[in-house]
């Protein structure tokens, strides 16, 4: 670590943004400095948790990390909206603080996690949450109204999360690729260690809660005949039956193996470096599925194409739906391209 000290060759997330900003100089800086704060989050959550170490505070950990990204995103001077799944309504930034950037996030994800420690981690004295996040730019900076973060994931220009598990990561995409980003807490900084990630074009994971098994839709079907016939592909959901695949694979190739953490961040930082599919899809109690469009789904999906996977709702390209309000939900299948091309080709089977 000392020997890294000296070494001035490392690319660090400052490094990086500032780079990035002379692709985009008419933003004048302002978008390097919002990602900046990002990015310098992990240390203020880091010293928000601290006073958080014991097991029954733990709880508090989600009122905290909102209030710390709030805070940090609203003190750049750089944002106008800020969306979080934490708070009911969005934040409108006080018009002498305002910039031109929507900031949309889950402050910590996988809360369901913290009480063993999964979604958490500690780095030295300090505690770190999963988070996502992704940036739009407001339409008119004197005029800003909620549809201005109302808009399809594919107009976000940045997108990423913090990972916190025996490292700490932050894996980010500006629109041209996916870059990944170690904290060296020798350093204090995070240092590019996986560069431009690219998801393998086929995975061998598959990644979903198959206790709602129950619950998944059942297909709409009109042929009498094949139900005489199998009856069993009739009794479950197209979903169920794509999962039955995965274990079963009736084209000679090998089973996939299960994987699935519960906390959004990890299951896809995994399918991302690994290949595989995440899925969440609708079911009989939620026939929107779990996870958040603005703030889950969309930088995930992001991320994603970014590093050449794909992402659909069962309907559509994820990053082409239009959200109508901030906490919409919608079902999600995103991971290595064979493998979501091969949902959507069961789904469009369907129709
Ligand atoms: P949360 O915001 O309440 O933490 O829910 C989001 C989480 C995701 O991180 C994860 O992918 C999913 O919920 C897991 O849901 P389930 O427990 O239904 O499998
Ligand atoms: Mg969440």
């Amino acid at each position: 670590h000392e020997a890294d000290a000296h070494r001035t060759d490392l690319m660090t997330i400052t490094r990086y943004v500032l780079n990035e900003q002379s692709r985009y100089p008419e933003s004048r800086g302002d978008f390097s400095i919002l990602l900046s704060h990002i990015a310098g989050l992990a240390k203020l959550l880091g010293l928000a948790g601290e006073t958080n170490v014991q097991g029954e505070e733990q709880k508090k950990l989600d009122v905290l990390s909102n209030e710390v990204f709030v805070k940090a995103l609203i003190s750049s001077g750089r944002t106008c909206i800020l969306v979080s799944e934490e708070d009911e309504e969005a934040t409108f930034v006080d018009p002498s603080l305002r910039g031109k950037y929507c900031v949309v996030f889950d402050p910590l994800d996988g809360s369901s996690n913290i009480d063993c420690g999964v979604s958490i981690g500690t780095v030295g004295f300090y505690f770190y949450t999963h988070n996502i996040f992704g940036i739009y730019m407001v339409k008119d900076k004197e005029n800003v109204t909620i549809d201005d973060v109302l808009q399809p994931g594919k107009n976000m220009l940045a997108a990423g999360y913090c990972m916190y598990g025996s490292s700490c990561m932050l894996v980010l995409s500006t629109g041209s690729g996916v870059n990944g980003f170690t904290l060296d807490p020798s350093l204090g900084e995070f240092i590019l260690t996986h560069p431009y990630i690219k998801i393998p074009k086929k995975g061998k994971i598959y990644s979903v809660n198959e206790g709602n098994a129950k619950n998944w839709d059942r297909p709409t079907t009109k042929c009498v005949y094949l139900f005489i016939q199998f009856p069993q592909i009739f009794l479950h959901s197209l979903f169920f039956r794509y999962v039955e695949k995965c274990k079963f694979p009736d084209d000679g190739s090998s089973p996939k193996s299960l994987r699935y953490v519960g906390s959004m961040v990890a299951d896809v930082h995994r399918t991302l470096l690994y290949g595989g599919i995440f899925l969440y899809p609708s079911d009989k109690k939620s026939p929107d599925g779990k996870l958040r469009v603005l703030y889950e789904v969309f930088p995930m999906s992001f991320l994603m194409e970014q590093a050449g996977g794909q992402s659909f709702t069962g309907k559509q390209r994820a990053l082409d739906l239009v959200p109508t309000k901030i906490h919409e939900r919608s079902p999600i299948f995103l991971g290595s391209y064979d493998d979501v091309e091969e949902i959507k080709a069961l789904y469009a089977a369907e129709e």
